[in-house]
């Protein structure tokens, strides 16, 4: 039987989950949608053939809801996540785990003890085929230690209400989570530098920024924060290490050549935004999640309840860090043991 599944909230990034999830995903239907917005609901429960239901916890508690996937504003995640893990079900996650550094170690706490990992946060680029490359090719040891990291993070136009906080909380945070992910290890500090800023940033917003993130080894991630660019999505990771580098990101959508006015050009497309530029990531992922969600938990290679609460750790440093101008250090605390639960 397919696992069903609840999808809470459908903005942009919940209806594409809903809609991969119900073409392009197998093992999968999406049973039940919810949607503060009713009316959004109903339009993507009837493309997708799921049923609406207009309260998130009777979604979560419904007889027909075997797991749920969270996509609605993070000031509601920490309430939704806690509802799943009170009934015991799978729950895949978009970021933040929750909106503040004691309530996502709360997350992490409770599922502790529950014995079970059963939380898992949507850092697609865990999935992505170079991000994977990327880090087979690091634990391999062919470029040496990894000694720095260097991330470009440009979108085209996040909108005038996407301010600089922001900039660090929906943006910067994946590149908390790959440094994390590629380096494995913590970050223990945080430092912003906030240069011109564009004319397109309104009054206030600094536009772009640099952030630095220093890991526990002492290694140091560059992060180039850029959200109006104007020009499209462009993620581009760099790993240096001791023996070589490796850069991924570059053309994703391959290099064309064609005639020009004033000669031949060579020539390459930028997406758009991330659903393009992640499409490949979010199906790996979802399937995946899928597939370890019908045993009754997550996908080993995703990012767990903890990746979830040492990105909103490392968030709200750099947050601060925006705020005081200072190197700002992430203090997690430890890691809490999962209460070992004898199998029934
Ligand atoms: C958005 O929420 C994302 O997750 C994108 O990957 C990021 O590029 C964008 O800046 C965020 O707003």
């Amino acid at each position: 039987d397919p696992l069903r599944i609840a999808v809470l909230g459908v903005g942009m990034m919940g209806r594409f989950h809903a809609e991969t999830l119900s073409s392009r995903v197998h093992g999968a239907r999406v049973s039940v949608i919810y949607d503060f917005d009713h009316e959004r609901a109903a339009e993507v429960a009837a493309e997708v053939g799921a049923r609406v239901e207009a309260d998130p916890f009777a979604a979560i508690n419904a007889d027909d809801v075997d797991a749920v996937l969270i996509a609605s504003p993070g000031s509601v995640h920490e309430e939704q996540v806690l509802a799943c893990l009170d009934r015991g079900i799978p729950v895949l996650c978009e970021k933040p785990l929750t909106t503040g550094i004691r309530t996502a170690r709360a997350v992490v706490e409770t599922e502790a003890k529950l014995g079970k990992k059963i939380v898992q946060l949507g850092f697609m680029r865990r999935f992505d085929p170079e991000y994977v490359a990327a880090k087979q090719l690091i634990d391999s040891g062919a470029i040496g230690r990894p000694l720095l990291l260097h991330c470009v993070h440009r979108n085209k136009n996040n909108g005038d209400h996407f301010n600089s906080e922001m900039m660090i909380r929906d943006s910067v945070v994946h590149e908390v989570d790959v440094a994390r992910f590629l380096l494995g290890e913590e970050i223990r500090a945080v430092q912003v530098h906030r240069p011109a800023a564009t004319a397109a940033a309104p009054a206030g917003v600094s536009d772009p920024m640099i952030v630095i993130f220093e890991t526990e080894a002492g290694r140091l991630v560059t992060v180039e924060i850029f959200v109006r660019t104007g020009i499209g999505y462009e993620v581009r990771t760099e790993v240096v290490g001791e023996n070589g580098s490796t850069v991924f990101g570059l053309d994703h959508h391959g290099i064309t050549r064609t005639a020009g006015p004033g000669g031949a050009i060579w020539s390459g497309l930028i997406p758009e935004g991330f659903i393009e530029r992640f499409a490949d990531a979010y199906t790996i992922e979802l399937q995946r999640w899928v597939d370890a969600a019908r045993t009754g938990g997550i996908s080993p290679d995703g990012a767990d309840a903890w990746d979830g609460y040492a990105a909103v750790a490392v968030c709200e440093a750099g947050v601060e860090a925006i705020r005081t101008g200072d190197r700002v250090e992430v203090d997690l605390g430890s890691r809490p043991v999962p209460v070992d639960r004898p199998t029934e």
